[in-house]
């Protein structure tokens, strides 16, 4: 328990386990508060500055309520259960009542529409090909959910890891209740009393990645698959020639030698190191995939090192549990088992330290099997569960995050001072402590385009910030307009990857004509200007929970009820809202914007929030509005990462009366010195009046950034000043021909700015 967080568990006849969990964050410290008991006959009120929990000391139900006795949530039956019909062990489930009104929010990647409400979900990571908006499990298993009601929001998180159920009043509609095949009752309570409070609290207990190399949030190019290195170097120099900017190239399966993880294709790769040293040259990242099934074959070392070590999963009889899978029969390494992830670890020398491959892709990781009807190990296999044996009914919805977790280690303990970067299918509540995703095999179809919209925002208010869809889709062939509509869109995911399943038209930026290509380049190019805004996002997701992506209602001003149903706008970080085009042939969409002047990004052009417009969007546009008294970071233009040295940032700073507050984060992009305050952590203050207006700077961290020199550029302002005065010393302000503009350059370290006026 603390403070705004309460912790249940229930089990029948006593028979509780021993407390342990994968998803919470192993540096999660609540502090606890001393909490006011008070008891009456026939309740116990238990509270905290924040909440209030009253138990029905005869039936034990609780009701949650926030601090001024507003109800948030309480209990239907409570706690109940059932014994499983083929296990004879129970089925915990916990009934809550529906309240007025209420919506409910979250589950991970879930492709339905925002609001849950009438529906029911299961979670067990499955490999759903194709999917679609009805599909239900998919790769991902976050038992973590939002309900909303009154303005007032609170979360719950069931940690148990066998296949989980949560019923939004679809069987019933005025009942939401959620359970759990097998183990303990163990559920979390969040209060809000605001949704962004809840998100920020499930987020630290769960936890966040550290900071992902800067180039891991540039464009990355992939397929199914390019081979052999001659193709993969026609990719990379096509990027380059037409200059589309990236910094990641993929290698899926074909690059192994028939499929067995941790060996080349020597024909297809005859020199990888050279190849990758090559790439690196041109500013590109190589990112490899890594299945986990291994190949039965007495002549693969990784095979008979696991074999003898005794690292595969085996069936409760002591069968080792076979499964084809692309290498046909395999053997699968029980990654619940530290002495098997410590091992898994150490294959990735030859990759990391050897050839130089800078990080790794993690699919197939439900685990995923083929020519079996559960597309996946049988229950009955046996799992580690770190000291906690169990079958695969408790093991199956951690296998691919425990996986993920002994990839990461891998790859950092062979990238000496580089950031990986681990890219997951599958995952549990917490996996984004390890690894980044994507949204699994979807479909080129325009249906996808708002689903990967759908999926990308859940998955961040899940505590998931760092994902992405396919762009363009996996399977079937994008027209030219549903791929440069893509790629506009996924420009504002934190995980940007062009991918397809190849068996189809190629899926390069290229690959429908100049026109779309040209398309394309503008978001793609916008993408590389925003780099900062989007590492400052970042940050602040690493260090404080803050989701990257946010629905609207998950923002501070915003309580229309009007996006409780809508999930078209979304803000990247505090300050941009962007609003895709997800309809074929739209040259224009109605963009909702909340209370509160916005700027138009591409024209400058002012909005009074609160109502709808329709805004042009031919297809080199999004709609994207700036927050009024935003300051947004911009880089120069560049091809990768560390292409040149940024010389100069250029801040775009929104007007709007008042005092507003934006954040800037910079660091080496790169290493682990930013652990030791190697940062700059700018927290800029705009104070506006019609006469005078400030704009200061202060400035945190040791770090100093390689430009040297900020441009700052003043939008929207009621006129320009007659004076500008930076840290004491006079400047000439220069304004830009024709636009509601000027700009002057200070040092990157300054502190204060005075805009004055002469009446
Ligand atoms: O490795 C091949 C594919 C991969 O490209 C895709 O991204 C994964 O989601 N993989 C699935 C296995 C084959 C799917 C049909």
């Amino acid at each position: 328990m603390e403070a705004s967080i309460f912790r249940f568990r229930y089990a029948t006849n006593l028979l509780f386990e021993e407390d342990f969990s994968y998803a919470i964050n192993p540096g999660y410290r609540p502090g606890y508060p001393v909490p006011q008991l008070e008891e009456t006959d026939q309740h116990l009120l238990i509270s905290t500055e924040q909440l209030r929990c009253v138990v029905n000391k005869s039936n034990l139900k609780i009701t949650m309520l926030d601090r001024d006795y507003h109800i948030l949530c309480e209990d239907e039956k409570g706690f109940h259960w059932e014994v499983h019909p083929q296990f004879g062990t129970d089925i915990v489930q916990t009934s809550k009542k529906v309240q007025e009104e209420e919506a409910f929010f979250g589950l991970g990647d879930k492709a339905a529409d925002q609001n849950l409400k009438s529906q029911r979900f299961t979670n067990w990571g499955t490999d759903t090909y194709g999917f679609g908006k009805k599909s239900d499990p998919l790769y991902k298993n976050i038992n973590f959910y939002y309900g909303y009601h009154h303005e007032k929001a609170y979360g719950i998180f069931m940690d148990n890891s066998f296949r989980s159920f949560f019923d939004f009043g679809s069987e019933r509609a005025d009942v939401c209740s959620f359970w759990a095949d097998g183990g303990e009752m163990n559920y979390y309570f969040i209060g809000g009393p605001a949704l962004m409070d809840v998100a920020l609290r499930y987020a630290l207990l769960t936890g966040t990645p550290e900071m992902p190399p800067l180039w891991a949030l540039g464009y990355q190019q992939c397929k199914w698959s390019y081979y052999p290195e001659a193709n993969v170097r026609e990719i990379t120099s096509k990027l380059r020639e037409y200059k589309i900017p990236c910094d990641a190239i993929y290698l899926d399966i074909d690059y192994m030698d028939g499929f067995r993880c941790f060996t080349w294709d020597k024909e297809k790769f005859p020199d990888p190191k050279k190849m990758i040293a090559d790439f690196a040259d041109d500013g590109f990242k190589t990112m490899v995939i890594i299945d986990p099934g291994i190949k039965i074959d007495f002549d693969y070392s990784v095979f008979t090192e696991a074999l003898e070590k005794g690292y595969f999963c085996r069936r409760s009889d002591g069968a080792y549990a076979q499964g084809k899978v692309w290498p046909e029969d395999c053997l699968f390494p029980d990654f619940t088992r530290a002495d098997v992830r410590e091992w898994w670890s150490t294959l990735f020398e030859g990759l990391i330290k050897d050839q130089g491959v800078a990080g790794v892709w993690n699919d197939m990781n439900e685990p995923a099997l083929f020519e079996v009807e559960s597309k996946t190990m049988h229950l009955d296999v046996r799992h580690d569960y770190d000291n906690h044996p169990c079958s695969h009914r408790k093991g199956h919805n951690v296998y691919g995050m425990q996986m993920a977790r002994a990839t990461l280690a891998g790859v950092k303990s062979f990238a000496g001072d580089k950031r990986p970067l681990v890219i997951t299918r599958s995952g549990y509540s917490g996996f984004q402590r390890f690894s980044s995703t994507w949204t699994g095999d979807n479909v080129a179809t325009w249906e996808h385009l708002e689903i990967a919209h759908l999926q990308c925002q859940r998955l961040a208010i899940s505590g998931v910030s760092f994902s992405g869809s396919d762009v363009g889709g996996f399977t079937e062939q994008p027209s030219g307009e549903l791929y440069a509509r893509w790629v506009a869109l996924a420009a504002f995911h934190p995980f940007f990857r062009t991918h397809s399943s190849g068996d189809h038209g190629d899926q390069e930026p290229w690959s429908f004509g100049e026109e779309y290509m040209d398309y394309a380049r503008v978001f793609i190019n916008l993408r590389y200007r925003l780099l900062p805004y989007f590492y400052t996002c970042f940050f602040q997701h690493h260090r404080f929970g803050l989701p990257m992506l946010r629905p609207m209602l998950f923002n501070e001003g915003v309580s229309n009820q009007k996006f409780v149903d809508r999930s078209d706008e979304c803000m990247l970080g505090d300050h941009l809202l962007f609003c895709p085009v997800l309809k074929e042939g739209a040259q224009s969409r109605s963009v909702l914007l909340p209370e509160g002047d916005w700027f138009d990004y591409w024209t400058n052009k002012k909005y009074s929030g609160g109502k709808s417009y329709k805004i042009s969007a031919p297809l080199d546009r999004i709609p994207l509005f700036v927050k009024a008294g935003a300051a947004i970071p911009h880089f120069p233009l560049m091809q990768y990462v560390g292409e040149t040295r940024v010389e100069e940032l250029k801040l775009q700073v929104y007007y709007a009366q008042g005092e507003h507050q934006s954040k800037l984060y910079a660091d080496a992009n790169d290493g682990y010195a930013y652990q030791k305050q190697q940062f700059r952590w700018s927290e800029f203050l705009l104070k506006a009046n019609d006469d005078r207006s400030s704009f200061e700077q202060s400035l945190t961290g040791d770090f100093e950034p390689e430009y040297a020199q900020i441009r700052i550029e003043f939008i929207g302002f009621p006129q320009q000043p007659d004076t500008v005065e930076v840290d004491g010393h006079v400047l000439e302000a220069h304004s830009m021909e024709g636009q509601n503009i000027f700009f002057v350059n200070v040092n990157s370290a300054f502190k204060k700015i005075l805009l004055l006026h002469r009446f």
